[in-house]
């Protein structure tokens, strides 16, 4: 374990011209990242390579134990990486912010350790027997996002290492030292060569989803990077996991109560300060109570406190950046100048040091408004009247995007019927956004495809191998 200012100085340290990352909410610099070119690239390629036999050989008994141990170091450092992330990120260490990922980090590896993953009988009548293993693919490229950057690296890493493969990991360049000092506490408990970081630009990692010793391509990130993603790497038929982002609906029926409810869709909506891939991003309300809905969400909102991270009182962060920042801002103020109803919030201060957008709630806006039509990523929800659940299923239908959704209600099997007829890869009732390292997770549409966590999702980072005979 080491301090704050030594985890910081050794990734300083590292080979490659320094780029100084600057803390979203105040705008003071964070540390230094190593900007790497494509000769590390290949360097990182060559040692997973090279280490990939040997890490496979151990089998699944030694590579869990593995995974546990480096769960263990991440928690041994989690106080120091809760604090990097805040600074890089801006989420809070507070409330369900930076400690809560890196709890998040340590809790997925344990759970893929145990994960069970026992050859399966196919067939066997006496004539044919016919078995089912799951051997390694080789070498896995993680490409990941800036807004969970440390517990989405796992989320990548953990199946794929526990299936055999070795990894060569390429953090978003908003978020490279939350990932570098994750996957340095990480190689305390791993051998050589079998977990890397590539600290480069996305013209150079681009390299990793055509290199023809990559198998296979874990991707978090936009559906324009995923499309991208699925063209280079054509040429060597790679394997693809696509985790694109959506723009999730929740659907409040009419028997649900209001007060209840309000706090679960507050979190299911501004997690992470709205940035989350499967938020809460269009609220469809009843006629019957969408005063109510609207009423207690306010209370609850309005009472969040936001701000710089490091501070123990705030809950909600800033925007990551700027290109974000002005997504959102500009999608809110298409919406006040369409006539919708801005219930708190709405107002961009551009005098204030750091991409704080204020929570923002906007109430009578139309379905097609690019508020509810476009993923805002960001601290503004749209609260959109129905009155059919036909109505409704068929708004929330109408995106060539599915990752999650929810139903909200007092009656679990009504809610349940509604679920089935929503087109996402999950639907949660009464709570949105819940991810279980147990439960596969995935996209239906353009929210991508392939799963993860679960059996099915450590399947994913395997070749199916059937032995017949
Ligand atoms: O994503 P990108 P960005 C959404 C969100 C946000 C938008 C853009 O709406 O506004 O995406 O964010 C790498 N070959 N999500 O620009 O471009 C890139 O370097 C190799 C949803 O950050 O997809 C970075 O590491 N790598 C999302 C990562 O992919 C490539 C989380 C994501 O970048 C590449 C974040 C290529 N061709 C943003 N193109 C979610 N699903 O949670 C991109 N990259």
């Amino acid at each position: 374990m080491e301090t704050y200012d030594a985890l910081l100085a050794s990734i300083s340290a590292l080979p490659g011209t320094g780029r100084t990352i600057f803390n979203p909410a105040t705008g003071e610099p964070v540390g230094e990242a190593p900007v790497h070119t494509l000769d590390v690239l290949e360097k990182s390629v060559a040692g997973a390579v090279a280490a990939q036999p040997g890490w496979a050989a151990l089998g699944h008994d030694a590579r869990s134990a593995a995974l546990l141990k480096a769960a263990d170091a991440v928690e041994r450092s989690a106080e120091e990486l809760a604090r990097l992330l805040s600074c890089e990120q801006g989420k809070p260490l507070n409330g369900p912010n930076a400690r809560f990922e890196v709890g998040a980090c340590a809790a997925w590896l344990r759970a893929t350790a145990s994960l069970p993953l026992e050859p399966e009988t196919i067939v066997d009548d006496g004539e044919t027997r016919a078995e089912l293993h799951y051997k390694p693919i080789g070498v896995v490229a993680a490409i990941g996002p800036w807004n969970w950057p440390m517990m989405i690296a796992v989320w990548q890493i953990a199946p794929a290492l526990r299936m055999g493969n070795t990894v060569v990991v390429k953090p978003s360049g908003n978020t490279p030292l939350s990932v570098l000092a994750l996957v340095k506490v990480l190689n305390e408990e791993l051998p050589e060569g079998v977990l890397s970081v590539v600290s480069c630009g996305r013209d150079v990692g681009a390299r990793l989803t055509e290199h023809p010793a990559i198998g296979k391509v874990m991707f978090t990130g936009s559906t324009a990077g995923g499309r991208a993603i699925i063209k280079s790497s054509a040429d060597t038929v790679k394997r693809l996991t696509l985790e694109l982002g959506g723009n999730d609906a929740g659907i409040v029926l009419p028997d649900a109560d209001p007060q209840a409810i309000a706090q679960d869709i507050f979190w299911g909506a501004f997690l992470n300060t709205g940035q989350t891939c499967a938020a809460l991003k269009r609220l469809y309300v009843h006629d019957s109570i969408y005063d109510a809905v609207c009423e207690e969400l306010t209370a609850v909102a309005k009472a969040m406190p936001m701000g710089n991270g490091l501070d123990e009182n705030n809950v909600l962060g800033p925007l990551q950046n700027k290109a974000q920042y002005d997504v959102v801002a500009n999608l809110v103020e298409a919406a006040k100048s369409s006539g919708a109803r801005v219930l708190l919030g709405g107002d961009a201060d551009a005098d204030q040091p750091g991409y704080f957008y204020p929570t923002t709630l906007v109430a009578d806006i139309d379905n097609d408004n690019p508020l509810v039509a476009e993923e805002q990523f960001g601290p503004a929800l749209p609260i959109i009247r129905y009155s059919t659940i036909d109505e409704a299923v068929e708004k929330a239908n109408g995106l060539d995007v599915g990752l999650g959704a929810s139903v909200w209600s007092s009656d679990v099997a009504e809610a349940r019927k509604v679920a089935a007829r929503i087109q996402s890869g999950t639907v949660w009732i009464n709570r949105h956004g819940a991810v279980d390292p147990r439960i596969p997770f995935g996209g239906a549409k353009q929210s991508g495809y392939g799963v993860e966590f679960g059996v099915e999702g450590l399947k994913a980072l395997g070749v199916p191998q059937v032995i017949n005979g």
